[in-house]
């Protein structure tokens, strides 16, 4: 494991651009609209943005859809101002890391244009055409994360493409040296102007199994056996790391749905120069029942204690993990693992510190640090997430389910909850826009906003702010061992971190009501504690031996 790197030592801020802030009344965040909230980031205490795509895109997913790499999307500003903001951020010590995009294209990027004019074009193999079967059906069975087959079929060339999400994203055929190379020289691109880095997009999907078997005899089947870490990732990871990466100082971290903790402990192995951390799904999944994300199942503590287990002690003494309970893809975090009605703030202040005193780099997704909260749209209409909309068809079609049914699911894990327009002021939309926003405004923005949470020093973000300090200060946070305490208790999750003779414990009652245990005695030796952190005013809680927390009370404390 190494230690003293920037990506280890400071917490990644993400920014999903069309709803940060919009600075012309479009309606659409946009870069200016960042480059007026950079001193927000600053006294927040963030030391790295990773900015989801900015780039030239027709938006059939929000920009990871991607038809021109090297530009800027019109509704996001110009080159010019992505200059402006990559030197402003720099200017406050803050890095900036791009998502790259590079599983798939979009259907509109110049490529795919050329790639399915004719079979011997120069670019066809730059996707992934294969012939139907005899009967006319698709070359394999697989089903695409969207919902339905993951092939299209295109009449030009009588053949189909493989597109593992949208059919408006075909998957880029990586097996193609010549396409390899141009993902490098994209690369290059950005990190010469400047930039610190890249979130990775899916980035373990980019090998297919030889042969692209079907999955089972179904007609359909998910098909992630075939194309999740598969044969050449390693290999790909590596060349890139080579040609590109380690040219310069820059950071990865990779989106590795169905990761397992030993693949991610080899793949961000410094020694086998692959990435530098990836984001796991395995906590994401706890409260998934069979069939995946939309069954929605009640998660149990004792689920995200082993979880979280098995990827604290797999990757420790070797790679390194990304930590995150939300992004732009998943519901708001306190809505789902905390309290988000009675003890909104008190779970928020619960989960930011589980967050940032476990081994690892902390992700904060923007509006978490105010304690932002899932949405309820009334009507399906309202809804602009292509995987929502998918979804709703699905279920309500082939699946049987009620309008009510898949608007609960909908309501519990749509992607939309986390795009609702960051909450900036009391003011009218929230301070987002002055125009009608592309996605409506949480109605609950009176209460929480920044200007407030700024105000009042009580707030989750003076709360995240101190966290974010402490980690600076203490490299025990950082680097220190992981070790579970008290692992069968129902509404307590505590553990002790150590690093270079010193130790802390951490004590999260992750429940709604008083929890109380007794300390094991053999922690080690020492009888004082003293308080570190608390999420309550006074943090008397805990004696040597006898710990009483109020509810979701979080409480850091060292062993002298
Ligand atoms: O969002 C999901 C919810 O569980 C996943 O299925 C998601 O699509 C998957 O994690 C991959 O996400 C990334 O790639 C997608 C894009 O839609 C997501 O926004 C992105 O984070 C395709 O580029």
């Amino acid at each position: 494991m190494r230690t003293g790197a920037f990506w280890q030592e400071n917490v990644v801020y993400q920014i999903y651009p069309r709803s940060f802030q919009d600075s012309n009344g479009d309606g659409v965040g946009d870069l200016r609209g960042i480059i007026g909230r950079l001193d927000y980031l600053r006294t927040l205490g963030v030391g790295i943005v990773w900015l989801s795509p900015v780039y030239e895109s027709p938006n059939d997913d929000n920009g990871y859809d991607i038809s021109d790499y090297e530009a800027i999307m019109e509704q996001f500003g110009t080159m010019a101002d992505w200059e402006e903001l990559l030197a402003g951020l720099h200017v406050r010590g803050i890095k900036l890391v791009m998502d790259l995009v590079v599983n798939h294209s979009s259907d509109e990027h110049r490529w795919f244009g050329e790639s399915r004019k004719s079979k011997d074009n120069p670019y066809r193999d730059y996707y992934i055409w294969r012939p139907g079967k005899p009967d006319g059906r698709e070359p394999n069975n697989w089903t695409s994360f969207f919902g339905g087959s993951a092939w299209q079929y295109d009449e030009a060339t009588d053949e189909f493409y493989l597109h593992l999400f949208s059919k408006k994203q075909p998957d880029l055929n990586w097996d193609n040296p010549k396409l390899r190379r141009e993902v490098y020289d994209m690369m290059k691109f950005w990190l010469d102007k400047g930039i610190d880095g890249f979130r990775m997009d899916v980035i373990n999907c980019i090998s297919k199994a030889d042969g692209l078997p079907s999955a089972g005899e179904d007609r359909y089947a998910w098909g992630g056996d075939f194309f999740l870490c598969g044969p050449r990732l390693e290999e790909y990871l590596k060349e890139m790391n080579e040609q590109v990466l380690s040219r310069y100082d820059a950071m990865t971290v990779g989106e590795m749905p169905g990761v397992t903790p030993e693949q991610a402990a080899a793949y961000t192995d410094p020694a086998n120069k692959e990435v530098n951390m990836v984001f796991q799904f395995e906590t994401m999944d706890i409260d998934s029942g069979e069939g995946g994300k939309w069954n929605v199942k009640p998660w149990k503590l004792a689920d995200l204690k082993a979880v979280t287990g098995k990827w604290q002690n797999g990757l420790n003494g070797r790679g390194w993990n990304s930590l995150y309970l939300n992004n732009h893809d998943q519901p708001r975090m306190v809505s789902r693992f905390g309290n988000d009605t009675v003890y909104r703030k008190e779970s928020a202040k619960l989960l930011a510190t589980f967050l940032h005193t476990q081994q690892g780099t902390p992700y904060i997704y923007q509006g978490e640090e105010i304690g932002m909260t899932n949405i309820r749209l009334p009507k399906l209409e309202d809804y602009r997430d292509i995987e929502t909309l998918n979804f709703y068809r699905d279920a309500t079609g082939q699946w049987g389910w009620t309008h009510e049914r898949a608007m609960e699911a909908i309501y519990a894990k749509g992607r939309d909850n986390a795009r609702t327009p960051m909450q900036w002021d009391a003011g009218p939309q929230a301070g987002f826009t002055t125009g009608r926003p592309w996605l409506p405004v949480n109605p609950n923005y009176p209460e929480i906003n920044a200007e407030e949470a700024l105000r009042d020093p009580d707030s989750i973000f003076h709360y995240y702010r101190t966290l974010i300090a402490l980690r600076k200060q203490h490299p025990i946070l950082i680097y220190g061992d992981y070790r579970i305490l008290l692992e069968e208790h129902e509404q307590i999750y505590a553990y002790t971190r150590s690093w270079q003779g010193e130790t802390w414990l951490v004590l999260l009652n992750f429940s709604d009501g008083a929890a109380s245990a007794k300390l094991p005695p053999e922690l080690p030796a020492g009888g004082e504690l003293e308080p570190i952190v608390c999420n309550y005013p006074d943090s008397d809680a805990a004696r040597r031996e006898d710990v009483r927390l109020r509810p979701y009370e979080a409480l850091v404390l060292k062993l002298a």
